[in-house]
């Protein structure tokens, strides 16, 4: 052993540009994330800032672009490549029992597809940005000049092609490579989450490629298949794109589950509460979220025969939903709750905010209400109560769990409770205000607003700017601590998946030996196993 180990020193570009190594492809996928995260950030804030003035700050086509590359860069270049590229690439193979990934090569081709992607993105900044919005709608998106929308469906492609071949490495390294003993029962609920989120990738993605693609087709090629003059039919845009950004929205948060189900009951010091309840409930998540999308259509013109079967499927999904909520509660009641910072995360700051998401999702979806609520900022309030008080909160929590197992060291805890706090504070000020001016009717996607909604709106920009400084401060501490911070043992947190079985960072092959699972990673803690680990840390 020890001779394979001394390798020696590979240059950058054999070490990461040529590496196959799943750990390290995650590392460049949550790297280059977080770096699409301060791009979609500084858009954010661009949006916020216009809106300190009720009759706006920049121009209303500036405005167009800055909301559209704010929610395209947020939703495919920054939460489902951290959640599926980064954080799944790296845990998988590890929390299974496997070496790598099932195809290595695809893994690192996939990644490469993201970059691509990115840049694509990066490059309309130069040549022209897109302005229809994320959802890219025609008749607008077909009659918006300059290459803007072109670059947004070459980026949709080829991202999108990444995002399918990173779902099939998956769903075959956790159907085929679990190591001996890792049965569907012993399986990490993050790994559950994110299986289900791989088939759902799968399945959905393809709609939003047929979407795209026609469009593309409408608007350089002659065809009408938007065209509502020439026969065409606007709507069918519609079904095609939520077909796919519905379960998109579940792809956005399941992994995110996935973290928090491994994060409480680590310390809570308990086993989870109902391990199957939560298992299962991502299957139907995954499942029922394929028959829910026509809930963003209600007001385009849809027949209430149809609208009502929507409604009913679409609170249905709030059952599952609610059932991880109360198991995630459960787990934490009378346990001895350690609030430490993934913790405070995890608890306050996701289930905390979700809680709100999830209610207000309930609202949108009952019809009579979202007649009056659709396209006002009472929906923006609810998606960034799911997506930042959710997933980004997830992923912070995430991030700051498994830092000393990337690293081999401890983040600075002062910095990082700072982070949090600001995080916490900063998403209730921006967001929460958007329900209050968005129930007195004040629309989405506009540049200036009647003045009664000005000093809501300015609370809801220094939110923004409080958000923004809790980024600086949680970046600045992961790169001064990876590099600095205190050195920890392989497991400070006395956690029980496998990855913690072996060094901070793993070995390049991930296991001396191929592990033997005996146990579920969420039996009961012994007292003196936490003084015995305590010691080994
Ligand atoms: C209890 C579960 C949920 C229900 C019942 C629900 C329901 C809805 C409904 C009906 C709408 C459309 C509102 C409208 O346009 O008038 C909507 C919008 C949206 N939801 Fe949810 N939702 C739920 C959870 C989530 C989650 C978990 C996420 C993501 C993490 C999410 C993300 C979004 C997004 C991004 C939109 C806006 C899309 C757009 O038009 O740009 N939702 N939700
Ligand atoms: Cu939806």
């Amino acid at each position: 052993m020890e001779a394979v180990l001394q390798v020696p020193r590979r240059s950058f570009v054999r070490e990461w540009v040529l590496t196959v190594d799943h750990k390290k492809i995650g590392i460049m996928y949550g790297v280059t994330a977080l770096f699409f995260f301060l791009i979609g950030g500084l858009f954010a804030l661009l949006v916020r800032t216009d809106l300190l003035s009720y009759k706006g700050v920049f121009d209303a086509q500036s405005y167009n672009e800055f909301f559209t590359m704010h929610a395209t860069v947020m939703v495919f270049l920054v939460i489902i490549p951290m959640l599926m590229g980064a954080f799944a690439n790296y845990l998988v193979p590890l929390q299974v029992g496997a070496r790598d990934m099932a195809f290595p090569r695809m893994n690192a081709l996939s990644y490469w597809l993201y970059f691509v992607g990115g840049i694509t993105i990066l490059l309309s900044m130069v040549y022209g940005m897109p302005d229809s919005g994320w959802t890219a709608y025609p008749p607008y998106s077909l009659t918006s000049q300059g290459p803007g929308m072109d670059f947004f469906v070459m980026a949709i492609h080829i991202v999108g092609l990444s995002s399918i071949l990173g779902a099939i490495n998956i769903i075959v390294t956790v159907h085929r490579m679990r190591a001996p003993g890792m049965t569907w029962n012993r399986l990490p609920l993050f790994v559950w989450s994110t299986l289900v989120t791989a088939y759902m990738q799968l399945f959905a993605t393809p709609a939003l490629a047929g979407a795209v693609t026609t469009l593309l087709l409408d608007r350089h090629f002659g065809t009408v298949f938007y065209d509502s003059s020439a026969g065409g039919d606007p709507m069918m845009y519609q079904h095609l794109f939520w077909f796919y950004s519905h379960p998109a929205v579940y792809i956005m948060i399941l992994p995110a589950f996935g973290i928090i189900s491994e994060v409480i009951p680590v310390f809570a010091r308990k086993p989870i509460f109902g391990y199957h309840a939560i298992a299962y409930s991502s299957v139907a998540i995954g499942f029922l979220g394929f028959f829910v999308w026509a809930h963003h259509m209600f007001v385009a013109g849809m027949q209430m025969s149809a609208g009502i079967p929507f409604m009913i499927s679409s609170l249905v999904i709030a059952v599952p939903t609610s059932v991880k909520i109360f198991n995630w509660l459960a787990t934490m009641w009378r346990g001895a709750v350690e609030y430490t910072v993934p913790m405070m995360y995890a608890s306050l700051g996701f289930i905390g905010s979700f809680i709100i998401g999830g209610f207000s999702g309930t609202i949108v979806a009952a019809v009579p209400l979202d007649m009056h609520l659709h396209d006002t900022y009472f929906v923006v309030a609810h998606i960034h109560y799911v997506l930042f008080g959710g997933a980004v909160m997830c992923i912070m929590a995430g991030i700051h769990f498994w830092f000393p197992k990337l690293t081999g060291r401890m983040y600075n805890e002062k910095l990082g409770y700072l982070g949090f706090w600001l995080y916490f504070i900063g998403t209730q000020v921006t967001f929460f205000p958007m329900h209050l001016v968005g129930l007195a009717g004040m629309p989405r996607r506009i540049a200036s607003y009647a003045p009664i909604f000005q000093t809501w709106n300015q609370v809801a920009t220094i939110g923004s700017y409080i958000l923004g400084l809790g980024t600086i401060i949680i970046l600045y501490n992961l790169m001064i601590s990876a590099k600095y911070g205190r050195k920890v043992g392989h497991n400070p947190w006395h956690a029980r998946t496998l990855e913690w079985t072996v060094s901070s960072p793993p070995p390049e092959h991930n296991f001396d030996e191929i592990p033997v699972v005996t146990d579920s990673p969420y039996r009961p803690y012994k007292p003196e196993e936490l003084t015995a680990s305590k010691e080994s840390a």
